[in-house]
């Protein structure tokens, strides 16, 4: 798939109807600063598309990106962000729920975790919460830049003992260097597909 079109269309803090309500969505979800954001950038090849910071805590609202005309990318804010207020954690979680309870169109999230290191224990409720609503996830590893192929293979079974999931469901990626963004772009492809055409 090639994105030729991406466009900011909302920000909501509460669910409400947006413009291009209907279309498939995808939602990234992962604590802060783990990469929602740029993965978004790279996969859009707009750097300038979603806001980015070294600091945690950047995105504070359901921010809905239209692709192609054709589906949504929905970056959420991060959890985890232990330096932040808590009324200021429990909103973002509230719309981090609120969104992923009430979209009526998502088809697909993807669960991004830090390739260095071994899933939090927010981590680990999200997935269960992922599980338990029946909402079909993919786990991504970012940062794949910062580790050595061999360090990334002793640093995946850990990710996939610890959220329960199998090597190969696991999609590494780099937003710096690009890596995986083909195998993730063709996965966003097969899920925003129309149903008749995925079990050609
Ligand atoms: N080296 C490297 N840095 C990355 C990668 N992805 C993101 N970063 C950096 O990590 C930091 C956080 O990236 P964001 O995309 O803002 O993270 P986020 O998950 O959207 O964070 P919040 O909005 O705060 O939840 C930024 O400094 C990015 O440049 C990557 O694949 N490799
Ligand atoms: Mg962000």
């Amino acid at each position: 798939m090639i994105i030729k079109q991406s466009k900011f269309v909302k920000s909501l803090s509460v669910f409400a109807p947006f413009p291009g309500q209907g279309l498939p969505e995808i939602a990234m979800v992962g604590k802060s600063n783990v990469g929602k954001s740029s993965l978004i950038n790279n996969m859009t090849g707009n750097s300038k598309l979603a806001r980015t910071s070294s600091e945690p805590g950047k995105t504070r609202l359901v921010n809905l990106y239209l692709i192609n005309e054709a589906f949504f990318l929905v970056d959420l804010p991060g959890y985890g962000f232990a330096r932040a207020p808590k009324q200021e954690k429990q909103k973002w979680a509230d719309m981090i729920e609120g969104y992923l309870r009430n979209s009526k169109n998502l088809r697909h999230v993807f669960q991004l975790v830090d390739v260095r290191h071994a899933p939090t224990e927010d981590d680990q409720l999200m997935v269960e919460y992922l599980r338990h609503y029946d909402i079909p996830f993919t786990v991504v590893a970012t940062k794949a830049d910062k580790l050595s192929k061999a360090q990334r293979g002793r640093s995946i079974p850990v990710i996939c003992r610890t959220l329960g999931v199998q090597p190969w469901e696991v999609m590494v990626h780099s937003s710096k260097d690009g890596t995986g963004k083909d195998r993730l772009m063709d996965l966003i492809e097969a899920q925003v597909a129309p149903a008749d055409e995925t079990e050609q």
